[in-house]
């Protein structure tokens, strides 16, 4: 069946933002409420076995932080604490901090000429999504994306399908004409889980997740002067993600 569409995971997937991005913006958040609370790179890795910031806070408390007493006000402070963290996030954006990953605006520009119509389907929040995608790709690149589907806009998130599902049905869209780009087991999940085939490129944090069901496994989509690694799928001689590659995978 044609492609009709592309939807695209936001973190880890169009960019590396959560070492040196969304990482950090949490560590800021706890110290500017008065937390001794550190994330380093290793305990975060960890912590992303949790999508969704307010959720991995949580999940860090009940886990990773036992002698921590809940304050009884701790649904109020997880929202504050979430509330700071965007603050940091988005204003790290706004400095042009954290680039696209490779080949992600070639892609996105190749489908913009054919009409291939594009959403977003991601867990975090929905004005992270437009920051990130006015200052690292470009000023009017919100408006490229017919959907955005962001955040608490469906109560379970990834791996749970419920945003794909909802983005699908926001478009019109049968899951077979449609292209999931994605990082990670738990993005992978809630795609498949959606019924949409997908590609997967890899990051620091997922390199070892299990991408069983991706149609190809590939360090990044390639450019044509740097090109990708295939870790699964059948990608020939060719050294990057471009329609014809996804024609001959998908269509
Ligand atoms: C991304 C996430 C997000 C971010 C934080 O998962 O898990 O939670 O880490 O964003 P995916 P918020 O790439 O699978 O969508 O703090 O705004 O929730
Ligand atoms: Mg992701």
């Amino acid at each position: 069946m044609a492609i009709e569409a592309f939807l695209f995971d936001v973190d880890g997937t169009l960019a590396d933002t959560e070492r040196d991005g969304h990482r950090p913006a949490f560590n800021k958040a706890f110290e500017e409420l008065g937390l001794n609370w550190h994330w380093d790179v290793a305990l975060y890795g960890k912590l992303l076995a949790v999508t969704g910031g307010k959720e991995r806070i949580r999940y860090y408390v009940e886990k990773f932080c036992p002698e921590h007493d809940q304050p009884a006000h701790f649904d109020d402070l997880v929202i504050a604490l979430h509330q700071a963290k965007t603050r940091h996030y988005t204003a790290m954006l706004a400095e042009g901090l954290i680039p696209m990953r490779p080949g992600v605006k070639r892609l996105l520009n190749e489908a913009r000429d054919v009409g291939i119509r594009l959403a977003v389907a991601t867990t975090t929040t929905p004005e992270n999504v437009t920051a990130l995608l006015r200052h690292s790709l470009a000023e009017d690149a919100p408006g490229w994306f017919e959907v955005i589907a962001a955040g608490d806009i469906v109560p379970a998130k990834k791996p749970a399908p419920d945003i794909y599902l909802w983005a699908l049905r926001q478009m019109g869209l049968a899951p077979e004409c449609c292209v999931a780009f994605e990082d990670s087991c738990n993005g992978l999940k809630s795609s498949l889980g959606a019924g949409i085939r997908t590609v997967v490129t890899v990051n620091d944090y997922t390199v070892e997740d299990d991408f069983a069901g991706a149609t190809a496994v590939l360090s990044d989509l390639g450019e044509p002067d740097a090109s990708f690694r295939v870790f699964s799928g059948d990608a020939g001689d060719q050294r990057y993600v471009d329609l014809a590659l996804l024609k001959r995978w998908f269509d």
